[in-house]
């Protein structure tokens, strides 16, 4: 088969769905621009981000297919206990997940390399539930290695994966189960998003689900700020290297010029607002141009480029916000210190 191609026209998404080793197991959606003109469109958050002061970029442009990767490598530091704990939970919670929700359509927004889901995968199969798995991701590549993978290793898993936003790909047509939908969002990606921007996307999930249907969140919680800010100032530097990257993404997704050694990884806990905040700081007065996007961007010495909040929730806040968008909690999962949780909501 030749290899999955991101860059593929909207007007190519049909004829380029993928049919994979697997017979008809295997199906991927890709809704990424690729010409100039949606290149553009796509690139409008961009240029919104660089022309607003203070400047800021998307986290969604951290994850080009190197950027997803040295995420892989972050899940694996000392420092990083986000992935390590809720793993744990997955680990030791999953058959009972399974149990709760019985056989489903899972559709997993920001699938990466699906590792922690496979705990749930273990689960349902382990309950000899069938079960359709949707992962949603934009970075086409890993998504891509990932579902050709997991047909290998749940010879009765049926991938039908999506790459694109979660906008785009909540609002895709998918054939219709017979089964209800668990819809996960795990990994604290949550977190990324500023609250009425999260209120909006959660609106957004519990308007796609059906009453009966459930919704799995994975978030970091607060705690001690020094566990915080080490988190997101590793030793080795795999961070800083992550947060460059989103340059290096720019640079080719746009034609640009951003060169990264003239900026540098910061990342401080800002308690007021309970989230890490992780800035690009420009180390010279500089001028930078994306030629995609008709954009001349300056930078003055040591101005910041807000590229990520990472927002540590309260579980009772939390429970409350989904509530009111018809989420309710029907069980909370968390590990012995309460870092970090994982909640089972149902569609009310
Ligand atoms: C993938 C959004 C959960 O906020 O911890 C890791 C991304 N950024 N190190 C996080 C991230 C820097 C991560 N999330």
């Amino acid at each position: 088969m030749p290899p999955f191609n991101p860059s593929a026209t909207r007007s190519q998404v049909t004829g380029s769905q993928v049919q994979g080793a697997g017979g008809d197991r295997l199906t991927i959606d890709c809704l990424l621009a690729a010409t100039t003109a949606e290149a553009q469109e796509d690139g409008a958050d961009v240029v919104m981000g660089l022309t607003t002061q203070p400047k800021s970029l998307p986290p969604k442009y951290f994850y080009d297919d190197l950027g997803s990767d040295l995420f892989e490598q972050i899940t694996a530091l000392p420092e990083y206990y986000l992935t390590r704990t809720e793993t744990a939970i997955l680990q030791a919670y999953a058959a009972e997940i399974a149990g709760l929700v019985g056989p489903c359509e899972l559709l997993e927004l920001g699938s990466g390399s699906s590792t922690k889901t496979r705990y749930l995968l273990n689960a349902f199969r382990q309950a000899g539930y069938s079960l359709r798995y949707i992962p949603v991701d934009v970075s086409g590549g890993m998504l891509e290695a990932t579902a050709q993978q997991l047909l290998i290793e749940y010879p009765s898993l049926v991938v039908h994966g999506v790459v694109g936003t979660y906008d785009a790909a909540l609002s895709h047509p998918l054939p219709t189960s017979p089964y209800p939908r668990l819809i996960a969002f795990i990994g604290s990606t949550l977190g990324n998003l500023a609250p009425v921007e999260c209120q909006t996307l959660l609106a957004q999930i519990s308007a796609t689900l059906q009453p009966g249907d459930y919704f799995l969140l994975g978030v970091d919680l607060e705690k001690d700020p020094t566990v915080l800010e080490l988190a997101y100032n590793d030793s080795q530097g795999v961070t800083a290297a992550f947060n460059l990257n989103m340059l290096s993404h720019l640079n080719w997704r746009f034609h640009g010029n951003f060169q990264l050694h003239q900026f540098q990884h910061r990342a401080v806990y800002n308690p007021a607002a309970s989230q890490v905040e992780i800035y690009i700081d420009s180390l010279q007065a500089q001028t930078v141009t994306l030629q995609r996007l008709n954009l001349v961007v300056n930078f003055a010495q040591d101005e910041p480029l807000l590229s990520e909040i990472s927002r540590k929730f309260k579980l009772s806040t939390l429970s409350e916000e989904l509530k009111a968008v018809n989420l309710p909690v029907i069980k909370v999962f968390t590990d012995k210190n309460a870092w970090f949780g994982l909640l089972l909501c149902q569609k009310a």
